[in-house]
């Protein structure tokens, strides 16, 4: 997508710190963190959110997941924990619409869900 700051980011056309990059995601700190460690993950590709998996594409999901198991490992979080957040849609918060994870961590989170 022409205009999406996260495919901006992917194809290296807007700086950010790259922590882990395959062929199909590449994760980055986020700009605004939250926790010590505040990475998102997102896919190469261009998908909106959630609503926007299908039979097609959902194959990312094993490698976001597998994305984030290798960077928890990498910034030595693996063993005390970490969250990974999605949100989708605008009354949850999404404000860049293209599907990305929230790997945070580094310190006690909180234990609320909202
Ligand atoms: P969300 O609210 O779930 O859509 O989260 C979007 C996150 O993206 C938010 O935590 C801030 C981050 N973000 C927005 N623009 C940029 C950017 O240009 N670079 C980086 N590294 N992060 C960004």
């Amino acid at each position: 997508m022409e205009n999406c700051i996260f495919c901006k980011i992917a194809r290296k056309e807007l700086p950010s710190t790259i922590v882990y990059e395959d062929d199909k995601v590449i994760a980055f700190n986020d700009i605004n963190p939250v926790a010590p460690v505040h990475v998102l993950i997102i896919p190469k590709i261009h998908i909106k959110n959630v609503m926007e998996l299908d039979e097609q594409n959902a194959d990312i999901m094993k490698d976001i997941h597998l994305a984030a198991k290798n960077i928890a490992v990498k910034l030595g979080i693996d063993e005390k924990g970490f969250r990974l957040i999605n949100n989708c849609g605008e009354e949850a918060g999404q404000t860049v619409f293209h599907l990305h994870y929230h790997l945070i961590g580094g310190k006690k989170l909180g234990q609320g869900l909202i």
